[in-house]
């Protein structure tokens, strides 16, 4: 079975209807949301959507999704997006693909966000998956002393033997906890860092999780 395929799709037929503003997640997983909204709008539905990223605003932008300036919007109905791990109080750690502040910030305003994972991305504590930070790179390097201060080992992401650069002109680093006792307290604390501009760690923001059971069915927590 392609979860992916199958969860991302699920999402779409559960969630989307006529006149929504959608925040449409980056992502490998999202990427099948995004074609069947592609798909349900040559159908007849009308939607509008806020990319996550300019790949994700490629992307709906080839398939013909109607996309609109965040700041234009008045409210956005539902985002649905990826995760890199979630656990079973829906915290979740997002952004591996670089995306997390644009995609943080979207599902801030969403009056519902959705998150489409494959089941192995189900995990019982967070921290198997590095913690992805953004810092403006003015003082990155000072910056990364005082995040090692919370106990993590930390490399500055690259992309083809280059330093990685977010769409908004940021550094990635990412930060290996061996243990992530209480993601919380830690992503409140990353962010009073001077130079950080946000962090991966979703608290409190998923309404649902859609996923696949060990009986393989796609399953909507
Ligand atoms: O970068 C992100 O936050 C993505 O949503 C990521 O967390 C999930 O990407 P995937 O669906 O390709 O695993």
């Amino acid at each position: 079975m392609n979860e992916k395929a199958a969860v991302g799709e699920r999402a779409a037929e559960e969630y989307i209807k006529d006149g929504m503003v959608v925040g449409l997640g980056t992502g490998s997983t999202v990427y099948y949301t995004i074609v069947k909204i592609a798909d349900m709008i040559k159908n007849g539905l009308t939607i509008s959507g806020v990319a996550t990223s300019v790949q994700t605003e490629n992307l709906a932008k080839s398939l013909g999704i109607p996309l609109l300036d965040l700041n234009t919007v008045q409210k956005i109905d539902i985002a649905i997006d990826g995760a890199d791990e979630i656990d079973p109080q829906f915290c979740a750690i997002k952004g591996g693909g670089g995306a997390l502040l644009r995609e943080k910030l979207i599902a801030k305003h969403a009056e519902k966000f959705i998150v489409v994972v494959d089941s192995h991305k189900i995990v019982q504590q967070l921290g198997g998956f590095p913690l992805p930070v953004e810092v403006v790179p003015f003082g990155a390097k000072l910056t990364e002393k005082a995040i090692q201060k919370f106990g993590c080992k930390t490399v500055f992401r690259e992309k083809e033997g280059k330093a990685f650069v977010t769409d908004n002109g940021n550094y990635i680093i990412d930060c290996y906890f061996s243990r992530m006792e209480k993601p919380k307290e830690l992503a409140m604390a990353l962010n009073g860092i001077p130079g950080v501009v946000e962090n991966g760690l979703f608290i409190n923001m998923v309404h649902h999780v859609i996923t696949v059971d060990k009986k393989d069915k796609v399953i909507v927590l």
